[in-house]
C-alpha cells in the first residue's frame, strides 16, 4: 500500500473505533458540543411542533425535513456525555448520568427510536399522524430531563 493510502485508512479506522472522548479536545469543548446540537434538535423539534400545535400552517415538506434533521442529531449529543465530562462548563447534566449510565443510554435509545417514527409519520403527509409521533418524541425528551437535567 502507498503510504498516503495507508494514512487514509488508519485515520479512518481511527475516526470510527476511537472512544467518543476522544474527539473532544477538553470537556468543555465536550460540554458544549452535546449543548449544541440538544439546541439545533430543538430548533428543528419545534418547528414540527409549531405545526402540530397550530403555531404554523402545516407544511407537510418542512415537517418532513425538519424530522429527517431530528433524527440525525438524535445520534449525536451521547458522544458529548463522556467520562470526565460532568464539568468543565455551565452545564444542567445531572452526576447520575455518569453513575447510571446504562439508564441514560436507554433513554437517549427511546428517544432516538421515537424520531424514526416520527420521520415516518412525517413521510405520510398525514397531520394527524404526526400529532402522536410529535407528542411520543416529546415524550421521551421530557422523560430524559426530568431524571438527568437540572431545572
Ligand atoms: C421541545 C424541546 C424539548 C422538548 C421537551 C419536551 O420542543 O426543545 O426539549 O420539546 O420540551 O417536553
Amino acid at each position: 500500500m502507498k503510504p498516503f493510502a495507508a494514512l487514509t485508512v488508519s485515520v479512518a479506522a481511527l475516526s470510527f473505533v476511537a472512544p467518543a472522548a476522544a474527539q473532544f479536545e477538553k470537556p468543555e469543548d465536550a460540554i458544549k458540543y452535546r449543548q449544541s446540537v440538544l439546541f439545533v434538535m430543538g430548533q428543528h423539534f419545534g418547528r414540527i411542533g409549531a405545526m402540530a400545535n397550530g403555531k404554523m400552517p402545516f407544511d407537510a415538506k418542512a415537517a418532513q425535513e425538519n424530522a429527517d434533521m431530528v433524527v440525525i442529531l438524535a445520534k449525536l449529543p451521547w458522544a458529548g456525555f463522556g467520562p470526565g465530562t460532568d464539568k468543565g462548563r455551565e452545564t444542567k447534566a445531572k452526576p447520575e448520568i455518569w453513575t447510571e449510565q446504562a439508564k441514560f443510554r436507554e433513554h437517549a435509545d427511546k428517544m432516538a427510536a421515537e424520531t424514526v417514527k416520527l420521520a415516518a409519520a412525517a413521510k405520510t403527509g398525514d397531520l394527524d399522524k404526526l400529532k402522536t409521533a410529535f407528542g411520543d418524541t416529546a415524550k421521551s425528551c421530557k422523560a430524559c430531563h426530568d431524571n438527568y437535567r437540572n431545572k
